[in-house]
């Protein structure tokens, strides 16, 4: 377990500013809308930003001191000496040292520090500095990565946007990585538009595919959408290097079924299915859709399911009362929402009874081809998500069944919406993702 200390905070800022350079002369926060066609598949808007100014986080400031009496004090009623002081409460630790608590008081910790070090029976006085016990990826961008870990850090994009996140709203990863990081022996198909195989931040994670597109051995990525797909779900992590993934050991194969314009077809997309199927692909990921059925990808569908290979699919981003095929088929397929950096379903998200479950969709921190990272918003990255942590799942209970795993979504994920939907509900089906409550051991008290 690492301590987050201010090393690792120095070090992130400082990577912060190297950001700033890498990425200077990039279009500002472009977004590319691509667009609808009945027979083809298609991808919705991937945003990024050209780069990010530092950010700050509000749940790490004391809230309490550490003070060291002076030994002449010994046997003196310490809470009444300092019963004027302001603070909320006065603990001992042990012999001289005491714990003074300045969470409820009107006066700044900062303010009571002061008077104390004036105090002359005061010896020393130190922050109770806030520790976390758990361990945090050393990926300079991880801070930015507020659907893995949120705490209500400040984003502060340079186009002048500001995030705000609420703290928590985040798929509770890091404590599931105390019991799974993914194993090498799971596979997750990524079928989409490639992807970039020398990106450092990708490249030790890739593994042979195909290309349906070019029928051809080399699924390189000419969109830029399968690269930042495979990022999220398994982006090399704890590398020093961008971002982390969600699942950091499993093997990513890319299967390309999206053109250069992010277009593809059901025909692909079939063949792709069953290629995964058949390469022992036991997670597949489809950030894609289109509105027409297909009785030939629902076979696909199904052969795949059969297989107890979990698919997960998109939902779709115009924000309307139907879900996209192939998310549709939810007998064989996981639907997945997004949901906002607030835990709110995303206005752009589809909805519908086929919903299964919701993943954090906006402002996505992951890889983009070229070496660079980018923030991308849609179902797309929601579905990503939810692919990672399905990975970190099959790798830590390689016997459950997909049914199995479908029912420890639904049983498992947060019901964030349940002032206004209690329980399942067709914004975000079964709730948003929470990876703890998959993968953590259940307590017998
Ligand atoms: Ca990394
Ligand atoms: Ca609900």
């Amino acid at each position: 377990m690492k301590r987050k200390n201010p090393i690792l905070i120095l070090s992130v800022l400082a990577v912060v500013s190297l950001l700033g350079l890498g990425l200077l002369g990039r279009t500002n926060h472009r977004v590319e809308k691509l667009r609808k066609s009945s027979l083809r598949a298609r991808i919705k808007s991937i945003s990024y930003v050209d780069s990010l100014k530092s950010p700050s986080g509000n749940d790490s400031e004391p809230q309490s001191l550490m003070v060291k009496l002076k030994p002449v004090l010994s046997g003196m009623d310490v809470k009444t000496l300092f019963q004027s002081t302001g603070f909320a409460e006065i603990e001992p630790l042990y012999d001289n040292v005491y714990r003074f608590q300045g969470k409820d008081s009107l006066v700044p910790l900062n303010d009571l520090m002061e008077q104390l070090r004036n105090n002359p029976a005061v010896e020393l006085v130190e922050k109770d500095v806030v520790v976390r016990a758990m361990e945090v990826p050393n990926d300079p961008y991880f801070l930015y990565q507020f659907y893995l870990y949120n705490h209500g850090q400040t984003l502060n994009l340079t186009d002048g946007t500001v995030v705000q996140p609420k703290s928590g709203a985040d798929i509770n990863v890091v404590d599931a990585w105390t019991f799974s990081k993914g194993s090498e022996e799971v596979k997750i198909g990524v079928l989409d538009s490639g992807a970039d195989y020398n990106h450092p931040d990708l490249r030790n994670k890739l593994d042979a595919g195909f290309n349906f597109v070019g029928n051809n051995a080399y699924p390189i990525d000419d969109n830029g959408h399968g690269t930042a797909m495979a990022g999220i779900i398994g982006a090399s992590t704890n590398n020093g290097q961008g971002v982390a993934g969600i699942c950091w050991n499993c093997r990513l194969i890319p299967y390309k079924v999206l053109g250069a314009d992010g277009k593809g077809n059901y025909s692909n997309l079939v063949l792709a299915i069953r290629r995964a199927v058949d390469e022992g692909c036991k997670v597949i990921n489809m950030s894609l859709g289109a509105d027409e059925p297909s009785i030939i990808l629902e076979d696909a569908l199904k052969y795949a399911y059969e297989k107890d290979v979990v698919i997960l699919a998109a939902t779709g981003n115009e924000g309307k009362g139907s879900v996209c095929y192939p998310a549709r088929y939810s007998s064989y397929v996981l639907a997945v929402a997004a949901t906002d950096e607030n835990d709110l379903h995303a206005s752009f998200s589809n909805h519908g009874p086929e919903v299964a479950v919701a993943a954090p969709g906006h402002m996505i921190m992951t890889t983009f081809p070229n070496g660079q990272y980018a923030l991308v918003t849609g179902t797309s990255p929601a579905t990503a998500v939810a692919s990672g942590v399905v990975g970190l799942i099959r790798s830590l209970k390689p016997f459950l069944t997909a049914e199995e795993i479908f029912k420890i979504l639904k049983y498992g994920s947060d019901d964030v919406n349940k002032a206004l939907f209690p329980g399942i509900d067709i914004y975000l089906g079964w709730g948003r993702l929470n990876a703890n409550t998959y993968v953590a051991p259940i307590k017998v008290e």
